[in-house]
């Protein structure tokens, strides 16, 4: 098996940290073809999106449904422990970062440059991120996201987090760990764990140098 992608993604990372809870030894490549545009990786993925999961005889993409396949394939160590409802619940974490936490904050991407910052798009993102944290203060579990040990929420969980610390400070309007209890919490955990450390120094790595890449104007 090969994942494709890179850790700067928060969608590659949620699977990274899937794999290497699980104990897997599944390495990580560039996408074939040498972009995710390429006629080789459209082939994989016709989205162009990162990442997707060659899984020996077939391919598998969306973050989310590759860690579920993951799961399913090797069920020894499980991020979906627990009964119908445990699982249910680490899902629904999961999908609520994915649909209201996670495009708000990718979007800020693009608007780090106060010059050509589009104002009224970034106050849109901010309401839209506060309104996702404050539904994620409501689901949380502790002392992990779905209760007592790491699961697909935390995977999801982490690489958002790494992204609300990085990014909120340059908008400068919430405090997303001030304002969220039961988040921060969960997130001193999960950073307190090497696995977790090991995973934010590869994102921090990567996201430095994309920005170092990046024109200075966006
Ligand atoms: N829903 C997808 C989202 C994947 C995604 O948006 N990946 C971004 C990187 S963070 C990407 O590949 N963007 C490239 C593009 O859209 O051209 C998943 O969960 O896998």
């Amino acid at each position: 098996m090969t994942l494709y992608g890179s850790p700067v993604s928060p969608y590659v990372a949620r699977v990274l940290l899937a794999i290497r809870y699980k104990g897997l030894k599944i390495p990580l490549a560039d996408a074939p073809g040498g972009s995710l545009k390429s006629p080789a990786y459209l082939a994989i993925n016709p989205y162009g999106k990162m990442p997707a999961l060659d899984a020996d005889g077939g391919h598998v993409i969306e973050s989310e449904i590759i860690c579920e396949y993951l799961d399913e394939r090797f069920p020894e160590k499980s991020i979906l422990p627990g009964d119908a409802l445990a699982r249910a619940r680490a899902r629904t974490i999961s999908r609520a970062l994915d649909l209201y936490v996670l495009p708000g904050l990718l979007g800020l991407l693009g608007q780090m440059n106060p010059v050509t910052r589009d104002q009224p798009l970034v106050d849109r993102n901010m309401a839209d991120i506060r309104k996702g944290l404050d539904g994620l203060e409501f689901l949380l579990v502790g002392p992990w996201a779905a209760g007592p040990q790491l699961t697909l929420a935390d995977c999801t969980l982490v690489p958002t987090c790494f992204y609300l610390e990085r990014f909120l400070p340059v908008f400068g309007s919430i405090d997303a760990f001030a304002g969220h209890p039961r988040m921060a919490a969960v997130w001193a955990v999960a950073k307190a764990d090497p696995l977790v450390a090991g995973l934010l120094d590869e994102m921090g790595t990567g996201l430095d140098a994309f920005m170092r890449r990046r024109p200075a104007n966006s």
